[in-house]
């Protein structure tokens, strides 16, 4: 199965390491083919080569796009030689065959990578570069290709190993790689095709469900996304309709859930409430007598952050509210309904984009979710759990009082939608301080009691909000410190789930400072 080299055809775009494989081939004595550019370089070291139109008998026509498309070529690569056909047809019409065909093709990705514009993307699709290397590759019980410049050494040391021939074993690893190449290629073409036209990125398909919609980016502008529906009806931002606006982005639609299944969690007949959300993370949550209410509660918890929020409602969006929350600048309103008058509201604001959703989710619902990681994909039921003032345990000598009760109960509802490590201070009904995704439970402590201090200054207080107020820990405290913190704050009431080697230390604490402090026995971890 050895096959001598005796001609080789060389058609590359990359020419690196050409001129020194060349020559070295000539030195063997093999005769070199070549186009256009290859056969200007490789003469141009004074190196002898043949135009590959001596083969085809054919010039190259259309600005190279018909250059080796050609039984001239095609034949001399696909010929079965000891097939006694083929071998009579190579005669006839004077194909002269080739052993080893050196392609490297059009650099459609860099092209395309370097933002080109479309003509010069497309020619640079290459058709007669892949069309060797399939023909070559196939043939390989005869034929040898090359598609990579960091292949010539070894092409050069075996052929020195075996005084000028290939074995057959070489030629199929060689095959091997380039059908490899091929298909990268033809991905790389086809993936350009999918974003220029806004349809389904091949790889995407992986991740099952059906495409609703391709995004103009991910969650930066140089990554690609899609948004894929998995079947589930629960009302949510997947299968919302939106009453206007433009196209939710990436980041919009992970922001939107977060908000939505989190008003999900306080039931529209005994409150309302409303979620203003910043990078998934709630920046201002209450509940209250009505949703106009509500959203001047939670914009007062930081109304900062809350500039360019979404805001999600959990009753039927009523116009007193939507003129509260067009006066400041949000991304995107969902609710389970709206009346016509909140609606025409909505509508002076054209970039204010609106979903209405025809319910709520049920926060106990069962359910899946899912998070990639490097090769893999992590897969978890839904935290389901709900809290209920009713499930608590009170481990401190004084139990909360009935006002602290319920907002100790709002604050871990809260919590449980906050990236971890969450600390949440509430009072009355709303969020006063929110500290979230921080590496150590006291820094979070801490965050939430310094938003709190800018709350208390932006609303002109004397007395800071977190005076009074109580807070929720999503993990229990490791240490008494955060505890303490809290106390520092002014708040009056704790609730954790409890369950730390070092309770004790921490209801201590609680003791000595006369908090009331409760345990869930529930962790919501959320990251
Ligand atoms: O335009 S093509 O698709 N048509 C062809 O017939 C053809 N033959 C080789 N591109 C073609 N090639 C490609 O030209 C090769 O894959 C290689 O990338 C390039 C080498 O051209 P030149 O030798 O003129 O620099």
């Amino acid at each position: 199965d050895l096959v001598p080299v005796r001609r080789a055809l060389l058609s590359v775009s990359d020419k690196t390491g050409l001129i020194d494989f060349a020559k070295a081939l000539a030195g063997r004595g093999v005769e070199l083919v070549s186009t256009g550019g290859t056969a200007k370089a490789i003469a141009a070291a004074g190196i002898a080569v043949r135009d590959v139109s001596e083969l085809t008998g054919f010039p190259e026509i259309m600005d190279g796009r018909v250059k080796t498309l050609h039984p001239g070529v095609h034949g001399a690569l696909l010929g079965v030689r000891d097939d006694p056909e083929h071998a009579e047809a190579m005669r006839q019409n004077r194909i002269e065959p080739i052993d080893l065909v050196v392609v490297n093709l059009y650099p459609f990705e860099e092209v395309r990578r370097s933002g080109a514009d479309y003509p010069s993307v497309v020619e640079n699709i290459d058709i007669g570069g892949p069309a060797m290397v399939r023909a070559s590759a196939k043939n390989h019980a005869y034929v040898a290709i090359v598609t990579e410049p960091e292949d010539y050494v070894a092409v050069l040391n075996a052929l020195e190993l075996n005084t000028g021939s290939l074995t057959l074993e070489f030629r199929k690893k060689l095959a091997a790689k380039a059908f490899s190449r091929s298909a990268a290629y033809d991905a790389a073409i086809s993936q350009w095709f999918a974003e220029a036209l806004e349809i389904e990125h091949p790889t995407w398909r992986a991740f099952g469900g059906r495409l609703e919609s391709v995004m103009r980016y991910g969650e930066n502008p140089h990554q690609a996304a899609g948004f894929y529906l998995t079947g589930d009806a629960r009302p949510g931002v997947a299968t919302a309709r939106q009453l206007q606006g433009k196209q939710l982005s990436y980041n919009n639609i992970n922001d939107t859930d977060a908000a939505f299944e989190l008003v999900g969690e306080f039931d529209p007949a005994r409150a309302a409430a409303v979620a203003i959300i910043k990078h998934a993370n709630p920046c201002g949550v209450a509940v209250g007598a009505s949703l106009r209410d509500a959203y001047a509660k939670a914009l007062a918890c930081d109304p900062v952050s809350a500039f360019g929020g979404i805001v999600a409602v959990n009753r039927l969006l009523d116009a007193e509210a939507a003129e509260e929350i067009v006066k400041i600048f949000t991304e995107v309103i969902i609710a389970p309904e709206a009346s016509e008058e909140a609606v025409r509201i909505i509508a002076a604001k054209k970039n204010l984009r609106l979903l209405v959703t025809g319910g709520l989710p049920d926060p106990a619902a069962a359910g899946v979710t899912v998070k990639s990681v490097a090769g893999g994909l992590l897969v978890q039921s839904r935290d389901s759990a709900v809290v209920d003032a009713l499930d608590l345990k009170v481990v401190t000598r004084r139990a909360p009082s009935e006002a602290e009760l319920s907002d100790l109960a709002f604050a871990f509802r809260v919590a449980k939608h906050v990236k971890s490590n969450a600390i949440v201070y509430a009072k009355d009904g709303a969020t006063v301080g929110v500290g979230a995704g921080q590496m150590s439970r006291v820094d979070s402590s801490r965050i939430a009691a310094r938003k709190a201090l800018d709350a208390t200054e932006a609303a002109g207080l004397a007395e800071p909000l977190t005076k009074g107020s109580v807070v929720a820990s999503d993990a229990f405290f490791p240490f008494a410190d955060g505890l303490l913190a809290a106390v520092e704050a002014g708040a009056t009431a704790v609730i954790q789930p409890g369950g730390s080697m070092r309770d004790d230390e921490v209801i201590a604490a609680a003791d000595r400072h006369g908090i009331a402090m409760v345990f869930t026995g529930v962790r919501h971890f959320r990251h």
